[in-house]
């Protein structure tokens, strides 16, 4: 089920409503000192090719925008702490400046929803008298808030506020808070008076709990879809986020100090930056489109170039990955953004002698703008990962093929460029295939002789937010446990087999690794070496390297479960997840977010990472 769509017209903030709150919570923020403490949810059984070293070496963007939002409307006190760094942190031990902390919050994709829980219910274990706001956030509250929530008596901990949108509704939910606040009081004791006043309906992107006992709910509340900001300008810069960071460590605890500016870029290497979002494109599999309201929302290349100088002077950060869904999505946004970022210069230095950059997008958009991909290295842009899926167009019909990923893939490595793709391996898409492209190992030998630097496989198993969700509970593929093992939500990133209709699913988990196989080993980082001399120079010898590191934990991480699917029994599902306590919106009616009108039997969502494309029919 995708998220639904606001009246036309309605998607988008007025011009100026963000800066507008921003402004007033700069003169509240005077009268109420607030602390907060952000956690990013992380589940380390997730760490694995392909996104090993960037899920863990790029502090992700979301928790450091509601840090940069909470500091630049004056509340300094503020913490974020990440899962990926610090593995043993207990909110229910935390303290910032000796005291508990006015405001907890939580940021979780999908796959860490399990950490993400555990942190709630250990922060309920407060005492009441002491216990923060709990607010959770992040991709899974945005596609299912009622997750967050426990309605279990024997496992109580549920978050008192989701918010299923972005800054804005942040900010927007604080004020409303805030207005009701008495000077002392405790910021969970004023939103239970903003809630129970109904104070809080007006802000579309929330979702709270109705209950009588602690940690339990007994109903929710949607107030609806957010307004998105239109012009990303108005966000908060970047820059003021990375202030806040708990250094890495062991402990249960918050350190006394946020961690050293100077060490920032040896833990934090890539920066991740927000310059888009939205894609014009509408796969089946994928809840961008719709969760953006099928808006294309842009920076200014003005913006962007001064949040990458601000944080390459402060932080000394050179690498910068955009969080875009389509950076190419319209070509003259693309130009304008690119031409600024090639001309910027800061204290009479370019701004492209000090940053790179690398994003994603898609192959029919590229071709789109090969005559301008050598403006785009002089950009600073030095590769591009690129949603490839099945070249053949036999999985989904949307107009690419093996030439026209070749061309892409080619004219990228000549303006020196590295071609990242990104595949997605289906039942009917065999290992090998005799006289075509339709085999795995056939198109990612055609990929490597194209040029690809680096390789993505994973299952197609679409995403929650995603049209396809639905059917492919309904038509029975996805699996609920195999030999007795659940499928936990943190398997639910494309590498392991979750959903299948094939005869032997065993042999898709074995195709994927023969695929990395085929693509990182020591021959192929041989001929890198060898072919150093090419406008990409070592970098594909690099990620051969960490490819390789990756490909271990992998097989390491993944195996076993191949080994179940080859002789264990496969019990699977027949309706996707969806909440076990009831919800609706502000008039009463039933709501989104309450997921499919059916019982949750098992898993969370399936996910899969919809990324980069593939051009829809008619492209
Ligand atoms: C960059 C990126 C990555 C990087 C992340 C690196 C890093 N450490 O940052 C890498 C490449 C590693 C990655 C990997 C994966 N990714 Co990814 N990724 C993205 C991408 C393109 C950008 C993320 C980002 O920085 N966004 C910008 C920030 C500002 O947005 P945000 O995080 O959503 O935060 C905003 C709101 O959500 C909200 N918010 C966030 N947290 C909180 C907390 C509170 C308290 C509040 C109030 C609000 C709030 O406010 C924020 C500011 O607007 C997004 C798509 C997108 N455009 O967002 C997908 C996305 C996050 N990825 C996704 C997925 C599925 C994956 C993978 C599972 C891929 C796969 N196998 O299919 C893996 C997981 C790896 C792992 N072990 O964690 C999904 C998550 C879906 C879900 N329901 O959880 C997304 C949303 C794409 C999609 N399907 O729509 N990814
Ligand atoms: S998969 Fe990629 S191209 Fe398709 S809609 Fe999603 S972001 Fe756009």
């Amino acid at each position: 089920m995708e998220l639904p769509r606001r009246a036309r017209g309605d998607e988008l903030l007025e011009p100026g409503a963000l800066i507008r709150v921003r402004n007033r919570l700069r003169q509240t923020a005077k009268e109420h000192e607030l602390s907060s403490v952000i956690a990013c949810a992380f589940d380390h059984r997730t760490r694995m090719l392909p996104f090993i070293f960037a899920d863990t070496r790029m502090i992700p963007a979301g928790v450091r925008a509601i840090g940069s939002a909470l500091v630049d409307v004056g509340f300094e006190r503020t913490r974020i702490v990440l899962q990926q760094w610090n593995r043993h942190f207990q909110p229910s031990q935390m303290q910032l400046d000796g005291s508990v902390p006015d405001v907890f919050m939580v940021s979780s994709m999908s796959l860490h929803a399990e950490r993400c829980k555990e942190l709630i219910r250990d922060a309920c274990r407060i005492d009441p008298a002491h216990r923060p706001l709990i607010i959770a956030g992040g991709p899974h509250a945005i596609y299912e808030p009622h997750d967050l929530f426990s309605a279990d008596p024997a496992r109580p901990g549920s978050a008192d506020v989701v918010v299923t949108g972005e800054e804005f509704v942040l900010l927007s939910l604080i004020e409303a808070v805030l207005s009701v606040r008495a000077r002392g009081e405790s910021m969970r004791s004023a939103f239970i008076r903003a809630r129970d006043s109904r104070a809080l309906d007006g802000v579309p992107g929330l979702v709270y709990a109705r209950g009588t006992k602690p940690g339990i709910a007994e109903e929710l509340v949607d107030t609806g879809m957010q307004r998105l900001v239109a012009d990303l300008d108005e966000l908060p810069h970047p820059v003021l986020g990375y202030r806040l960071m708990e250094p890495p460590g062991r402990q249960t605890t918050l350190s006394t100090h946020a961690m050293p500016v100077d060490e920032l870029r040896l833990r934090s290497p890539i920066s991740s930056l927000v310059l888009t979002f939205g894609c014009k494109f509408a796969c089946p599999y994928c809840p961008i489109p719709a969760y953006n309201q099928r808006q294309h929302r842009v920076k200014s290349g003005d913006r962007i170039a001064d949040e990458m100088f601000r944080l390459n002077k402060e932080y000394g950060l050179r690498h910068f990955f955009g969080a875009d869904d389509n950076f190419f999505n319209d070509k003259a946004r693309t130009l304008d953004i690119v031409e600024k970022l090639a001309r910027a210069e800061f204290d009479g230095i370019k701004l492209r002698n000090k940053a790179r950059w690398y994003t994603e997008v898609t192959v029919h958009d590229t071709l789109q703008m090969k005559e301008h991909l050598p403006l785009m290295r002089e950009a600073g842009c030095r590769a591009l990962w690129l949603g490839v899926e099945d070249l053949t167009a036999t999985l989904i019909k949307k107009g690419q093929s093996a030439d026209k990923t070749t061309e892409a893939f080619r004219a990228l490595r000549d303006a020196g460029i590295c071609p990242m793709p990104m595949m997605m391996h289906h039942d009917s898409q065999p290992l090998y295939s005799r006289g075509s492209n339709y085999g795995l190992l056939n198109q990612v030998e055609l990929l490597r002789r194209a040029g690809a630097v680096s390789l993505q496989v994973l299952m197609l198993t679409p995403a929650v937010g995603s049209k396809l969700l639905e059917s492919t509970y309904t038509s029975g593929q996805a699996f609920r446990s195999v030999g007795g093992k659940m499928v936990h939500p943190h398997m639910c990133d494309g590498n392991y087999v979750v959903a299948s209709k094939h005869k032997h699913p065993w042999r898709k988990q074995l195709t994927m690794l023969a695929g990395y196989l085929y693509f990182y080993n020591p021959v192929w980082l041989a001929v890198a070496l060898a072919r150093r001399k090419t406008p990409v120079a070592m970098k594909p010898a690099h990620l051969q390297i960490f490819g390789m590191m990756g490909l271990m934990m992998t097989i390491v991480r993944t195996s076993g479960w191949a080994v179940r699917l080859m002789f264990g029994k496969i019990e699977r599902l027949s309706q996707p997840p969806a909440s076990q306590i009831p919800v609706r919106g502000v008039d009463g009616a039933p709501t989104h977010a309450a997921g499919p009108a059916v019982p949750n039997t098992g898993p969370r969502a399936l996910v899969r990472r919809p990324t980069r494309p593939r051009v829809t029919a008619g492209q």
